[in-house]
């Protein structure tokens, strides 16, 4: 019945010899590894390690609501940076990543919010200056030592960007307190100021429908004050950079979203500042702005901010443009996934935004939400089953999907040891070890990119989403998170987590040898094996692409997972040409027990990785 940490102890060896051969690679071979060889890690750049003290605040003087610093307070920074960064560049390959996607660095804006309800931009999503590094994070020295780091270790890097909005400089004269109601483009057309009623304004601007995103139309476009009176306020005149950035016109101005029609792309989101995405010198500014960063650090792909709520002929534009940039600076691979945030994270939702905006990937929300109920909760694994047969609806189709960064723990929602606790508030602690494990067996071995939120590998688990998901890997002086309870280990959060010696750690490294050893684990087919309508089986074929790879890579890799508490003993289908298995993890029956039948033996909670050959 022993399971998971202690089978991922037997493979630490092998992994340590694996990831060392991963860093003997030369470093160029990084640039032609396809985005779905990736292992990408995902960390907030405030929270991780502290490499300098001296940058804490920013360079700014004064108390907390001036400078932002306050690592008693969770809404506030708390002094990590990209010197710390690349002091554990080594914690972070040795797990077993190849990627690093850190949240936003660009400058932002220290501290936000009415009276007593402020808090600091440690999160990075509140940019007044797109062009720097935010100074608490450290200089653009900082930032090229980082990416040429990052490079030298033959790993990728990923910027986390936000074209959607700056942060909240604009003020409307008709509610100062940032909470206007969304004024819509019927009750509030562009040719009339603040209403039907109004005086005409705008003469001959045919609005911001797709036939009319040109030049000559938003030329006629001169008064921003058709919904609201927007001004900056005094002394914030030039805070924005470029300066472009300053000016109300390319703003939408239309109050905050309601996250519903109109307002889901024109709405402020909770007062930031929306920008005019449709207006054709918006999208040549970001695509200037961005393209900078690729062609300044070498970067390696983007995850974009709040895509739903950016139109999608902005996206149209932006995409190939980037992807060119990329191209010419010798980066064949630029990967380019979107965030699309919606209620239920249908797969449907999430495809249009490659079909329509022309994404090449979005964030498999999808994913999260299935591993969650399945193994975080108790619906049958058919719901896993769903999820992948609607892989069809991306552009593309499956193939695509395979290039889709999966995961199941984010900043927003929550990690996945809060999902295991709250929908299993009796389970012992091994058992949500076992299950936090389980889960990121399937992240590690299923179909997609697989992203590793910082800290899970250390059994943080937190006590919710947003501030409650951020904490820090550095001893923390935050009282909430010095409260948590870590999964596999007696260690608080007061101390700092960098050892390697955590079960999540070592099963991660072991899995993340696997799957960067194995091309059929990486970007093979995948086949749907068997499933059920209760907890329990859970089966895939991984069959390898189509390419070089060595000759002791068999064909046929079948996945098999247990997510019930009771041990199970099935037959599944498997490619009539694998007669014989060997192990990659775990125990697996040698022969097949007749062509095309394979027998599956797995205690609760447990899972197995079989190699077939003929
Ligand atoms: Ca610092
Ligand atoms: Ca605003
Ligand atoms: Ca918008």
């Amino acid at each position: 019945m022993k399971c998971g940490p202690v089978g991922a102890l037997a493979a630490s060896l092998l992994t340590l010899t694996l990831a060392a051969q991963i860093r003997a690679q030369p470093a160029q071979d990084y640039r032609g590894r396809l985005p779905a060889d990736e292992i990408i890690y995902f960390l907030l750049p405030d929270r991780f390690e502290n490499g300098d003290t001296s940058n804490d605040r920013g360079g700014l003087q004064g108390g907390r609501l001036v400078t932002g610093f306050d690592p008693t307070a969770k809404g506030f920074y708390h002094g990590g940076d990209l010197k710390g960064l690349i002091s554990r560049l080594d914690y972070i390959q040795s797990l077993g990543a190849t990627a690093v996607w850190l949240g936003p660095i660009f400058k932002n804006k220290a501290v936000q919010g009415a009276p007593g309800h402020e808090s600091a931009g440690y999160h990075g999503y509140w940019i007044t200056d797109f062009t720097h590094v935010d100074p608490h994070f450290g200089s653009d020295a900082d930032m090229h030592a980082l990416a040429q780091a990052v490079h030298a270790r033959g790993m990728k890097l990923y910027l986390d960007i936000v074209t959607n909005h700056t942060a909240d400089v604009i003020r409307y004269r008709e509610c100062p307190e940032s909470d206007c109601p969304y004024r819509s483009r019927a009750d509030y057309p562009y040719t009339r100021r603040g209403g039907i009623g109004g005086e005409p304004i705008n003469p001959g601007f045919l609005g911001d429908a797709a036939p009319y995103q040109t030049a000559e139309n938003f030329a006629k476009l001169t008064r921003p004050d058709y919904a609201y009176t927007p001004f900056v306020p005094a002394g914030e005149e030039h805070l924005k950079v470029p300066d472009w950035l300053n000016d109300p016109i390319y703003y939408h101005n239309r109050g905050n979203s309601t996250f519903h029609g109109e307002s889901s792309t024109m709405g402020d989101f909770f007062g930031l500042d929306d920008v005019f995405t449709e207006n054709p010198r918006v999208v040549q500014g970001f695509i200037d702005i961005f393209g900078a960063w690729i062609d300044q650090y070498a970067i390696d792909g983007f995850r974009i901010d709040t895509e739903q709520h950016v139109n999608p002929e902005f996206w149209q534009r932006f995409v190939p443009a980037m992807q060119a940039r990329a191209a010419a600076k010798g980066i064949p691979h630029f990967h380019i996934f979107g965030e699309v945030y919606t209620e239920d994270f249908n797969p449907a939702q999430l495809a249009r935004h490659t079909r329509v905006d022309g994404l090449p990937a979005v964030l498999d929300f999808g994913f999260a939400l299935a591993v969650r109920a399945t193994v975080a909760g108790s619906t049958g694994t058919d719901r896993l089953a769903e999820l992948f047969a609607d892989d069809a609806l991306y552009e593309g189709g499956a193939p695509a999907a395979q290039q889709l960064p999966t995961f199941i723990s984010n900043h927003d929602m929550g990690r996945f040891g809060y999902f295991v606790r709250k929908g299993w508030p009796l389970a012992t602690e091994d058992e949500v070890l076992r299950r936090v494990t389980l889960g990121y067996a399937m992240l590690m071995t299923l179909r997609g990119v697989p992203v590793i939120y910082y800290g899970d590998e250390q059994g943080i688990a937190g006590s919710g989403g947003d501030q409650d998901a951020r904490q820090d890997m550095f001893a923390s002086r935050t009282a909430t998170y010095n409260a948590e309870r870590l999964v596999g280990t007696p260690s608080t959060m007061a101390q700092s987590k960098f050892g390697t010696q955590h079960p999540l750690y070592q099963s991660l490294a072991a899995l993340a040898a696997l799957r960067s050893a194995n091309a059929a684990l990486r970007g093979g087919e995948q086949l749907v094996r068997a499933y059920a309508r209760t907890p329990g089986i859970f089966a895939v074929s991984r069959l390898r692409a189509n390419n070089n790879s060595g000759a002791n890579n068999n064909s046929e890799v079948v996945v098999a997972f247990n997510t019930s508490l009771q041990a199970i003993d099935v037959l599944i289908e498997v490619d009539p040409r694998s007669a014989h298995f060997h192990a990659l993890h775990g125990s697996c029956a040698e022969a097949a027990s007749a062509p095309g039948s394979y027998r599956v033996q797995l205690a609760a909670l447990d899972f197995i990785v079989c190699a077939g050959s003929p």
